[in-house]
């Protein structure tokens, strides 16, 4: 509840739902806004092509991976990070005005994000439990938008382990993690496969915006 009230100060969006205080915008996005949103982040993975990060543990990550704007984030084995260039050298492509459109929207906030992580889950890709804690500032909240297939959303708690609660992401599905949610651990179980037509080969896209220093 103490979320809606802070954005009702704020001047940004009131949200459908507030599940352990982590705002959920249900269905934000029309069908025509996400068509449009997925042809801008065609453009952006044709100058920064997905890959698969590797995790600090040497494992390569299920869900593939890009970023758009001033840093993108990154894994090897050295750890978890924000890098100002994909790996294939070049600086990451700015981050789609539709994109921080939504951003503007559900934040108010006149400081804007400066990376966009895009994370694509095929029907078998999951991401485990974590928190979200490689920026410098975790007073600014943290904006997921979801594209294509609906995924399995798990909340967790501000510290490892303890009772969790989940609730499925749609596309055009819009989730806001600020305030007493900003570090709450959070992940994706899994993915329903065929219950979107938005992308012609299936899976899920989301959309991560973050200011990072
Ligand atoms: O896919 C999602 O909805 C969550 C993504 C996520 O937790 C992250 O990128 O840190």
């Amino acid at each position: 509840m103490k979320n809606r009230l802070e954005s009702a100060k704020s001047g940004a969006l009131t949200p459908d739902e507030v599940i352990r205080d982590v705002a959920i915008h249900r269905q934000l996005l029309d069908d025509a806004a996400q068509r449009s949103m997925v042809d801008d982040l065609r453009a952006v993975v044709q100058q920064a092509p997905l890959f698969s990060p590797m995790t600090p543990y040497g494992k390569p990550m299920r869900v593939r991976m890009s970023s758009a704007g001033r840093y993108g984030w990154f894994s090897d084995r050295t750890g978890y990070r924000y890098e100002p260039r994909h790996p294939g050298g070049t600086a990451w492509p700015p981050i789609p005005d539709s994109i921080i459109g939504v951003w503007d929207r559900v934040t108010g906030l006149s400081r804007r994000p400066d990376c966009c992580l895009i994370n694509f889950y095929d029907a078998d890709a999951r991401m485990g439990l974590h928190q979200d804690r490689d920026e410098a500032d975790f007073s600014f909240p943290v904006v997921s938008i979801s594209l294509g297939d609906d995924g399995l959303f798990r909340l967790g708690n501000l510290t490892r382990g303890g009772k969790t609660e989940s609730t499925w992401l749609g596309s055009g599905d819009v989730v806001v993690m600020g305030g007493d949610a900003r570090l709450i651990y959070h992940g994706i179980d899994r993915i329903r496969a065929g219950t979107s037509a938005l992308l012609p080969q299936g899976g899920r896209i989301n959309l991560t915006l973050r200011v990072v220093d």
